[in-house]
């Protein structure tokens, strides 16, 4: 029996002194004399890998979480030995390891200040009934530290005094606390003394993280089995331990095409094809934007993925069509079952190529999932995944779906205790053999994969869309995500927001709630209120398990519907910020969502805000979660923002009331900051975009904004084929300068850009584009401060 605590266990073992250290490069060994060896990779100045064995041998070192892009190298490393340990120094970090028992303490190179130490340090019990150790680690915790991340849970931002537990599990309705969900993301950051740090423990078994719970001063982590590996990521800006814990597990692999930015509707189920046109037109006769419909199980042959159930949809082909020409993707979704049916050729070619997964003794591993009894490919397997992603050719290239969706992937099976596949199950895991207790959490991650692949090779040279409940570390490589099977609570609209904010920091930006809550159906507050958030996550779909009532924008009566088009109508204008943002994030690693802490780490205020987020890097939004509210307080940060809806600026560091009736919502607009809109469209696409809106925010100082574009699909942007614009705002008492510098090869649709300046404190009296003065006419500067000029300026003087 494993204990799931880290101490109370009496049975732990310690590493004993050092007798042997070795230098290999970036590798340092050290050996104790018990055996056990403690390998510190360098990997840059500021990432440092600790892997331990307890036998001597360190196994096959294979990674399903690390990229092979990820960044590499430093620019200093020294070791020297002393009496009683060794130090090892970086350009950013220091590195202490103890000769009396391999203890770790690590210390911020500028400064010395010491950021993070082992208490225990690593020790383990061993596992008779399995084989192998269960592996810990604890730590002394810092005074003051707080802690972040660790993907889905639903639980407040800091968590501090809290145990989680990593195993992949489908939880229907989970509620606030419930642990563990769908994700595992064995990366938290800390933070204390203005300085933050991140540890990632790259074991994919499953994994406990005790925050000061166990015992008040310590934090500690271990896991059922594999090694003690983890890396060590310093900052000391949380931003940047967050960025490079996402470069190392891996950026997006490309940028999702712009329209799967825009707005989702789905329903499980819309079937059957009458029913999905209904929906879609309604969409476009009530003019509230949408860019995709889903498909969920219904559509198949008694729930054969790859299949159609041809009396609900007897012409995919044309139905998808249909949609395309009307603006709208069609989404479907695919489960990891595959039902025993000889008559079925995915079942047959699997057994035939000997695909499926197996218990230990030799028999398949057979779990009832929605078709009946299924067997389960292999995804750990590389020649499994190539199987399953040319299935998608015809979905794809043939009948033009656009994206696809996997559920179930945990993966989830029917009446079972565990929900899941039992431990013994066998899995390539690459060519490392293994049981379910190593590959649990992976599976639905190389699923994902897999699936990206197929959608990858058949989309080209569009880009693809795949979505995935369940999540490994690395995961964002590949995919989108949702947060599963949420309720139409009012706490649940908080528990999105939270998860949402937490995915992020955890490197996985591009996620987002069923909006309005997936079981049980909200009333029209809580479904407007619910779209108000929604639009600020990187993905935006509502979504609800149908049984409960309709969930489409107009259920809820006229007043909600025109509130609900209002929110998606914003989505849609801002498409262009968070297109831009979402490039920073795939190119530099940079969050979507910055919870407070992370806009602002050095601010304590911001320690154990929740509600508040900074979407982008300029626009400040915080939902209203709770019913009959003309408004709320909320923490505003340090500096001064601009209200979104009256331009009022208000100065942060401290709380403010903030009107919101129903049809509006708390949102801030950094001051400074020049925001780019597009046109509303019904769908991403259906207007040739002829003019760039700006909207200019006066600031007494200087800010810098970015707005990244390019053909919205395809890769031409890799070639270089992008279009980006750095603005750099300089607002003095009587004069704004914007200077633009653009760099890409794409040349975009319009030709102009529109300007609205916002607070401006001096009446115009004069205006140069480059030098030159320009009459008010031809820039039809009006009466509001708006302008219209050549998007090839290069600096631009307001004057008063
Ligand atoms: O056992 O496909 O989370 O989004 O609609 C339920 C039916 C299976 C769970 C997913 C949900 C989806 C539903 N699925």
């Amino acid at each position: 029996m494993i204990l799931n605590t880290e101490l109370e266990y009496k049975g732990n073992l310690f590493p004993s002194k050092i007798i042997n250290y070795e230098k290999n490069i970036n590798v340092l060994s050290f050996t104790s004399e018990n055996g056990v060896i403690l390998q510190v990779t360098v990997r840059r100045d500021s990432i440092l890998r600790f892997r331990y064995t307890t036998t001597g041998i360190f196994e096959n070192d294979f990674s399903y979480a690390i990229t092979k892009y990820a960044s590499r190298g430093y620019n200093h490393l020294e070791v020297v030995e002393k009496d009683d340990k060794y130090i090892i120094t970086t350009a950013k970090l220091i590195c202490h390891v103890s000769k009396v028992d391999l203890r770790i303490s690590l210390f911020d190179a500028k400064d010395n200040t010491l950021i993070c130490e082992d208490e225990l340090g690593f020790h383990w019990e061993e596992s008779y009934e399995y084989g192998g150790d269960v592996v810990k680690m604890s730590k002394t915790a810092q005074p003051g530290e707080s802690y972040y991340g660790l993907g889905d849970k639903p639980v407040d931002n800091n968590l501090k005094g809290k145990r989680f537990q990593n195993w992949v599990t489908d939880s229907y309705a989970y509620g606030r606390d419930t642990d563990p969900i769908y994700k595992t993301i064995p990366f938290y950051t800390a933070l204390h003394n203005k300085k933050s740090y991140g540890i990632f423990f790259d074991n994919t078994f499953r994994s406990y993280f005790d925050f000061c719970h166990e015992r008040r001063n310590i934090t500690s982590f271990w896991a059922h089995g594999g090694e003690m590996n983890y890396y060590f990521i310093y900052g000391p800006e949380m931003s940047e331990v967050v960025a490079n814990y996402t470069d190392l597990t891996g950026k997006p692999h490309q940028l999702p095409p712009l329209w799967a930015l825009g707005y989702h509707q789905c329903k499980w189920s819309y079937y059957p094809e009458s029913n999905v046109k209904e929906i879609t037109s309604k969409f476009r006769e009530l003019k509230i934007p949408c860019d995709a419909i889903y498909l969920d199980i219904d559509y198949m042959d008694g729930f054969r993925c790859f299949t159609w159930n041809k009396e609900y949809f007897p012409d995919p082909k044309r139905m998808v069509k249909e949609l395309a020409d009307d603006g709208f993707k069609t989404i479907v979704i695919i489960d990891p079952g595959i039902k025993i049916d000889m008559d079925y050729s995915v079942f047959k070619e699997g057994l035939d190529k000997d695909y499926f997964c197996k218990r230990a003794d030799g028999p398949y591993m057979k779990g009832k999932v929605w078709p009946g009894e299924c067997y389960f490919p292999d995804f750990t397997n590389p020649e499994v995944r190539d199987w399953w992603s040319n299935l998608f050719r015809e979905l794809i290239e043939e009948i033009g779906v656009k994206g696809v969706w996997n559920d179930m992937n945990e993966p989830a099976v029917m009446d079972v205790p565990g929900k899941s596949f039992p431990d013994d199950v066998r899995h390539d895991y690459e060519g490392n053999p293994c049981s379910h207790r190593k590959a649990h959490n992976v599976y639905g991650m190389q699923m994902a994969r897999a699936t990206y692949q197929g959608l990858k090779k058949f989309s080209y040279p569009k880009r693809p869309f795949v979505i995935t409940r369940a999540a490994y570390s690395g995961t964002q490589r590949y995919t989108s995500s949702w947060t599963g099977d949420n309720v139409a609570t009012w706490d649940h609209l908080t528990i999105a927001n939270l998860q949402a904010q937490r995915m992020c920091m955890s490197g996985f930006s591009f996620v987002g709630s069923d909006i309005g809550g997936f079981a049980e159906q909200p009333n029209g507050e809580l479904y407007a209120r619910w779209i108000q958030l929604g639009i600020f996550h990187p993905f935006c779909r509502t979504h609800s398990s149908g049984d409960h009532g309709d969930q489409e924008p107009w259920a809820f009566g006229d007043t909600i519907t025109d509130v609900v088009r209002k929110f998606i109508e914003i989505r849609y204008q801002l498409l262009p910020y968070l297109y831009t943002a979402f490039w920073r994030y795939a190119e530099e690693a940079i969050p979507i969502l910055k919870s407070l802490v992370l806009y602002d780490q050095a601010d304590p205020q911001t320690h154990y805000r929740n509600d508040e987020f900074v979407f982008g890097e300029k626009i400040l939004a915080c939902p209203v979660t709770g019913p009959n509210q003309k408004g709320r307080r909320m923490y505003i940060p340090i500096g001064k923002w601009y209200n979104f809806w009256t331009d009022e600026l208000i100065k942060g560091g401290q709380e403010h009331w903030v009107d919101a009736d129903l049809d509006s919502m708390p949102i801030f607009v950094k001051e400074g900051a020049i925001i780019p809109k597009y046109p509303i469209q019904q769908y991403v696409g259906e207007k040739t975009i002829d003019e760039l809106i700006l909207d200019v925010y006066y600031k007494l100082g200087k800010e810098t904004s970015q707005v990244y574009e390019d053909a919205t699909d395809g890769y031409d942007y890799i070639k270089g084929r992008y279009s980006l614009r750095d603005f750099n705002l300089h607002g003095k008492k009587d004069e704004l300068i914007i200077q633009q510098h653009k760099t890409g090869k794409y040349i975009t649709t319009y030709k102009t850009f529109k300007l609205r300046l916002h607070g401006l404190p001096f009446k115009i009296s004069k205006i140069e584009v480059d030098n030159v003065e320009i009459p008010f006419s031809k820039l039809k500067l009006n009466g509001d401060n708006t302008l219209t000029l050549t998007k090839e300026f290069t600096e631009l003087h307001i004057m008063a």
